[in-house]
């Protein structure tokens, strides 16, 4: 059951796609002061879930949160927050029950860290709405948040492909390299991302006719080797005259306003920038009406960067920053003038002070960006997304978002952000996934092998033993970092025959990521909404990945093996290559099991099954007629499967069993 309580003058986010009406009466389960303040007292043993994407483990308790979609590349345990504002809790415990905090502005959750046993939510103000969700078990919870917040987006069967993307591909011989040297390695491949370098400028929806002569020949060609080209779109536009979509949006209005009612500059990319008003539906159309001039190219997926928004500095901020660096010169600094300086330069970057500083038109509304900042990035995904059902209405389209809110579920994925090429950021990556799936996020995956920072070939190797099980599946690092794309490295073989095991689980992956979509469910779940045992309730570094599997990744340097937590009996699968594996039956409780840097483990659970395909060198080539099965003797497996590229997925829905 879902029960509505509202407080003052609740902002309309579109997180929830039904109307549910107002309950009068107190709020359960909270103590609350009528001015934002909300109280929970726990007992030692409540465990919470929930927030989507955002730092430490899957149990929140312990450190706060903020909500507070943020460019921040800091993935580090002691920040609060990251791209997403994703509000909804699950507390497991003394009561079992599902909270959403519907607020597009700043809120903070201490679960336990300034009160070791209380958690205290707190807004600037107290305008929201609180949804409590009570149910049978936490899946049965998390579900009935799902089908009020509405059907998750649904991507392309190609996007389940390995994908190649490095910030620094620079031209289009870039682009075919990367794929050559895929081919020659016999690497399956499905994409190459387009990072900013592809743009004239970094202006939106142009492409350097320099660096990229032909982008429309070069679609195709890469097309019939079965890679799909998929460039970022950033979310400021530049000022610059003859630019037909800054000289559009400012003839339009369709650009944030700043107090006195001018066109608000802000600094990204391409210096100065006007921020689109994602929030006025006349702009989300005109702004995602836009995409189509790469889709006539034949491109069909884009990746929104940049849109929480990310803001380097504001002329004013930058002036005063220039002016406080200038005040030093010929002085000898001490201490606090090298702080206080080095703190101006580095708090240019986003600072919260230019949230304050522009407008939505919300119809006829001027809002204050800060009020509704958790919403920039959902929208624009919402203008692509919406956009492109009318204009391709044939085919899905792949989309994924950096920031996003609860509602941003059903226009994209996402990925996660800046993570860098260390080992803790497997684990941190893998820990986000049950908690976006509940929040709506199905398509999501992190970059593969690490954004920031250098790479090294035995992190990258036991990445992709881990990654090959998401959905997005990229491999993706920063400008300036060790190359990382796979034939860089001396394990070139082993990576690409974990690669192949990949695709041979794309029956699999895909089906279950089709129910989880259709059926409102998880793909990621922790153990302990399948088993009720004290041990499943401490797991935190392994996951079920649909009904039928579960995942123990290594994430440590130099380990040649982990303890992993069976909570019933499992077959493991150890594989080299797709054809070459053996199977043990285990018995449930704690074992230490050896992994090899060049194998996979992974569990089939108890009297299930799995299809298994033979690879292919692109999903387009997968054989979904002959597949093989994983698991048990006698198991059976129901198989979802589509056309893969029908938005309406009934239409060619099958289920079979295998
Ligand atoms: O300020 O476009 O998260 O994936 O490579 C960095 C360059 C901007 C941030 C994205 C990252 C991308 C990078 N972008």
């Amino acid at each position: 059951m879902i029960s509505r309580y509202s407080f003052g003058k609740p902002f309309e986010t579109e997180a929830l796609v039904v109307k549910i009406e107002a309950t009068e009466g107190k709020l359960p389960f909270f103590r609350t002061d009528g001015e934002g303040n909300y109280y929970y007292d726990f007992d030692d043993k409540d465990i919470v879930y929930g927030l989507g994407e955002q730092i430490r483990g899957i149990n929140k308790r312990g450190w706060t949160y903020t909500s507070w979609n943020l460019d921040n590349p800091h993935h580090h345990e002691d920040t609060h927050s990251l791209y997403g504002a994703h509000n909804f809790l699950l507390v497991d415990g003394k009561e079992l029950f599902g909270v959403f905090f519907d607020f597009p502005g700043k809120i903070t959750f201490d679960i336990g860290y300034t009160k070791r046993n209380e958690m205290h939510v707190y807004a600037d103000r107290n305008d929201m709405n609180v949804y409590i969700i009570t149910g049978d078990n936490k899946k049965d919870i998390v579900n009935q948040f799902r089908v009020a917040i509405g059907q998750s987006y649904l991507a392309p069967f190609w996007a389940f492909g390995y994908g190649q993307s490095k910030w620094g591909y620079i031209t289009e011989d870039d682009v075919r390299r990367v794929a050559e040297e895929y081919a020659k390695l016999g690497t399956p491949l499905d994409s190459i991302y387009l990072d900013i370098d592809y743009m004239q400028d970094f202006k939106d929806f142009t492409v350097n006719p320099e660096r990229f002569s032909d982008l429309k020949k070069l679609v195709e060609s890469m097309k019939e080797q079965g890679i799909h080209l998929v460039p970022i779109i950033d979310a400021g536009v530049k000022i610059e005259d003859g630019y037909d979509v800054y000289e559009e949006g400012v003839a339009n209005n369709y650009f944030c306003k700043n107090e006195e009612g001018k066109d608000f500059v802000g600094a990204v990319w391409p210096g100065k920038v006007h921020f689109p008003d994602f929030l006025q539906p006349e702009a989300r159309s005109w702004f995602g009406e836009k995409y189509g001039e790469l889709t006539k190219l034949g491109i069909d997926g884009f990746w929104n960067d940049m849109n929480e928004p990310a803001i380097f500095y504001s002329e004013e901020s930058l002036s005063e920053a220039i002016d406080a660096v200038a005040s030093l010169k010929g002085k000898n600094i001490g201490l606090s003038e090298y702080f206080s300086t080095m703190g101006t330069i580095q708090g240019l970057s986003s600072n919260p002070k230019y949230y304050d500083q522009f407008y939505h038109n919300v119809n006829g509304q001027m809002v204050r960006h800060s009020d509704i900042h958790n919403l920039f990035g959902m929208n624009m995904t919402r203008a692509a997304n919406e956009a492109l059902c009318k204009l391709e209405p044939e085919k899905r389209t792949l989309f994924f978002s950096r920031a996003s809110f609860i509602g941003a579920h059903r226009y994209g994925g996402i990925w996660q952000g800046d993570n860098l090429s260390w080992w803790s950021h497997i684990l941190q990556g893998m820990q986000q996934l049950p908690a976006l799936n509940m929040a709506g996020f199905i398509y999501i995956g992190s970059d593969t092998g690490g954004f920031g920072a250098d790479t090294t070939e035995d992190l990258m190797l036991r990445w992709i033993q881990f990654a090959l099980f998401t959905p997005l599946f990229r491999n993706h690092s920063a400008l300036g970092t060790r190359e990382q794309e796979l034939y860089q490295f001396d394990s070139c073989k082993a990576m690409t025959e974990m690669v192949k095991i990949r695709y041979a689980l794309i029956p699999y992956l895909y089906s279950e990521y089709l129910k989880a979509v259709i059926n409102n469910d998880m793909m990621f779940k922790p153990l302990s909404f399948e088993f009720d045992d004290e041990e499943s309730k401490c797991v935190e570094d392994q996951l079920l990945i649909g009904n039928e599997l579960m995942i123990a990744p290594i994430y440590k340097q130099n380990a040649s093996g982990r303890y992993v937590y069976l909570p019933e009996d499992m077959m493991l699968i150890r594989m080299r290559k797709y054809d070459d594996y053996e199977t043990e039956q285990m018995t449930k409780g704690h074992h230490y099991i050896k992994v090899a840097l060049d194998e996979l483990v992974f569990f089939v659970r108890k009297d299930k099954a799995i299809p298994f395909a033979k690879p292919a060198k692109s999903t387009s080539e997968l054989d979904l007629n002959s597949l093989g099965r994983l698991g048990y003797e006698g198991a059976k497996y129901e198989m979802y499967m589509d056309d893969g590229i029908n938005p309406d997925v009934s239409a060619t829905l099958k289920r079979v069993e295998i």
